[in-house]
């Protein structure tokens, strides 16, 4: 980390730094302070006699080694997190008196995990799943967290059903296979008789699963939350993040090739961004509904298998967040981060959504195990940068010496301190929501419709888009064993769309489904990746060259990376190349350690020296770079090699002779991000 970045008046960083601790060039101590003279040889009876219990140092070291592990997070255990700061665009006090959503002058300190969910902690990054979006906001009222996913709703709508979502999604219990994957018997079993998760089911099989980046994908809080202003005043809200980036996805083979080439693709993807100073950014939006409205749709707003259709209620960008400073150290910040929906401030409430409140239960709970006791909130990552009084006392791990001799409420000894606050000074009062009712386990019937939006999500689709979700659940249900399951899958499907559950059960030779189509034409178009911001910037090119290099090449690489592009060098072997014009280029891979899904695009420039192999090896990055539709440039010997493998003419396919010409077409055709009118 840029030491530049540090201290710059981010609250949560000042925090921080006391914890800090830098061992280069100080004295290896034990955990008492003792200087310790020899740290490779453990004491022993004689110079091959047996080791002595005395060793304090050899028995501390081994201990603290011994316990160096917590269990992993039951869900979202595989992440990756940054640091950064929110700004506000325009006040929303009409709305909330959350003092961050309302003083534009003010930035929040934030951190930000992002997740998958279904992985071990050592699992894959590129593996077909949602992604967890969690961010932390340390606001001068307290921490406020938004728990959520790039995909806008959920599998269930009743938090009691979480625990069975995840047995079955998680490797099946008798062989613990497979590893962060939907693709086995018990998941699809669980869909199939719990058609509540038809709406999800169909993004987690759409691209939106499978992101190119945690810079490029949506965040989601996807359950309705409340806002409520000063006057008392409250609204229904949905909070997005939308990158400013755009929404991009890999394709399903290159995902899974990558998940072998580069397992930690993503967390390398954001980090090496930030030590770039390419800092992600997302925009905040909300989606605003009136109370009088709640039930002016045709839909639940409560039902969190349920959008709320961005054209008809539109996303209000309203400021943005910046991530700006990588951790410094994983395990303290990124895996002993604490979130849970439920840390809300004033300004910000619940709505009844029956799985927000069971998440409301869930958070604090998993934590006692996880993180070993009721003070994790002390963990530097965890603590609020606003101060904190209350009469919780004690427990493992307590660092906090709270002095005096009073810790319980009502007092006169401490003059009944620390005392409460009334709302009108910025004690939290929950909004006075009027309920009653029986009590009864069941089903609302206005929860009771699962499948309209899932056909609005498949109506939304592109042509490309459409071809994938197909792919996808043909790869699915492909690995499912049960013919049963593989049946109950089709026929729930049918519901959504005829012309997918036909195209799946073909594929799995299952019986096509019969019946009327989905009655549903509805279309949203900003479901469609298609219709997302398209920005070569920060996208990275492999540029194969071989022996000799042209000064011109240096040239163009030099004008990509005015466009804001990254290119990187692959060759036969490392070290620096000098061009015919002097300029020097860095060798920073060879065929051996890349690999053309590790890129974005692929430029061939070749060398006229080069043997066959090098060309082979050339062509195979072109021709796989092609089949996941990416964008191919080709000067110099490149331009024939690609003429001369019929790459050259289709889209996305860049030659050039002239540099201005060639550094244009090619950057454009990079934006484009992939090109899927090219016949494979
Ligand atoms: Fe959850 C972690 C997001 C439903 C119970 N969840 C977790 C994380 C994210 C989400 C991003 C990782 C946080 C981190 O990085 O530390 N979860 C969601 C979203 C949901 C959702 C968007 C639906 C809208 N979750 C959900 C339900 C329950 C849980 C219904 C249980 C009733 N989630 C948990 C958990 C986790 C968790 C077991 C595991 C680790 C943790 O909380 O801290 O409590």
């Amino acid at each position: 980390m840029s030491d530049l970045n540090k201290l710059n008046g981010n609250s949560k960083d000042e925090q921080l730094e006391q914890y800090r601790t830098d061992d280069k060039g100080k004295k290896l101590t034990t955990n008492q302070g003792l200087k310790v003279a020899e740290d490779e040889f453990s004491l022993k009876a004689g110079e091959r006699g047996p080791t002595l219990m005395e060793d304090f140092h050899f028995r501390e070291k081994m201990t603290h080694f011994d316990h160096e592990r917590i269990p992993e997070r039951i869900v979202h255990a595989r992440g990756f997190a940054a640091h950064g700061e929110f700004e506000l665009y325009e006040s929303l006090s009409d709305y909330t008196k959350a003092d961050f959503l309302g003083n534009t002058s003010k930035k929040t300190p934030v951190f930000v995990r992002f997740s998958t969910v279904a992985g071990s902690r050592g699992s894959a990054e590129t593996v077909r799943d949602a992604r967890g979006f969690a961010t932390k906001f340390y606001t001068d009222e307290g921490n406020y967290d938004l728990v959520g996913n790039n995909i806008p709703v959920f599998f269930i709508q009743d938090a009691i059903k979480f625990p069975d979502l995840v047995h079955a999604l998680k490797p099946e219990p008798h062989n613990e296979m497979p590893q962060a994957a939907s693709a086995h018997d018990t998941f699809w079993d669980f869909v199939a008789n719990n058609q509540e998760s038809a709406h999800m089911v169909m993004w987690a099989m759409s691209d939106r699963a499978i992101p190119r980046s945690f810079r490029m994908m949506e965040g989601f809080g996807v359950h309705t939350f409340r806002l409520v202003n000063a006057e008392g005043k409250a609204h229904f809200v949905k909070f997005h993040w939308k990158p400013v980036l755009g929404t991009h996805s890999l394709v399903w083979d290159e995902a899974q090739k990558i998940s072998g080439k580069d397992p930690d693709f993503h967390r390398r993807d954001l980090w090496e961004s930030i030590e770039n100073g390419d800092y992600p950014e997302y925009e905040l939006g909300l989606q605003i509904i009136a109370e009088e409205d709640e039930f002016n749709f045709d839909f639940d707003i409560l039902d969190p298998t349920k959008l709320w259709p961005e054209e008809d209620v539109p996303v209000k960008i309203v400021g943005k967040m910046t991530l700006n400073r990588n951790v410094d150290n994983v395990f303290a910040e990124t895996e002993q981060v604490a979130f849970h929906p439920g840390h809300v401030v004033p300004g910000i409430d619940f709505s009844n959504d029956p799985l927000l409140q069971g998440r409301l239960f869930s958070y604090t709970d998993t934590q006692l195990s996880r993180l070993g006791g009721p003070n994790f909130h002390e963990l530097p990552i965890n603590r609020p940068v606003c101060p904190f009084h209350n009469n919780q006392r004690d427990g493992i791990s307590r660092h906090t010496i709270n002095k005096g001799q009073v810790s319980y409420h009502k007092n006169s000894l401490a003059a009944n301190t620390p005392s409460t606050t009334p709302e009108a000074e910025g004690g939290y009062v929950h909004y006075q929501e009027k309920v009653e009712g029986r009590k009864i386990q069941s089903r609302s019937e206005s929860f009771k419709d699962h499948f309209s939006q899932a056909t609005l999500f498949w109506n939304s689709m592109s042509d490309p888009e459409k071809q994938h979700l197909k792919n996808a659940f043909s790869f699915e249900l492909g690995k499912v064993k049960s013919k049963s399951v593989q049946q109950q899958v089709v026929d729930m499907f049918a519901h959504v769309s005829l012309e997918l559950a036909t195209a799946f059960a073909e594929a799995i030779d299952a019986v096509p489904p019969k019946g009327e189509d989905s009655a549903v034409t509805k279309k949203s178009p900003a479901l469609s990746q298609l219709n997302t911001t398209q920005s070569p910037k920060t996208r990275k090119v492999g540029v194969i060259v071989g022996s000799t290099i042209s000064g011109e090449v240096a040239e163009i690489l030099q004008a990509l990376s005015s466009n804001g592009i990254q290119a990187e060098c692959i060759s036969d072997k490392l070290g620096k190349r000098t061009a015919d014009n002097g300029a020097e280029l860095e060798i920073m891979h060879t065929f051996l350690t890349a690999s053309s899904v590790l890129f974005d695009a692929i430029y061939v420039v070749g060398g006229s020296g080069d043997n066959a192999m090098f060309k082979k090896e050339a062509l195979h990055f072109a021709n796989e770079a092609f089949t996941h539709y990416k964008p191919i440039g080709g000067t110099h010997e490149g331009l024939h090699w690609l003429k001369e493998a019929e790459l050259a003419g289709n889209p996305g396919v860049v030659i050039g002779e002239g540099k201005e010409d060639f550094v244009s077409s090619f950057s454009d055709a990079i934006a484009v991000h992939r090109h899927w009118d090219r016949q494979l």
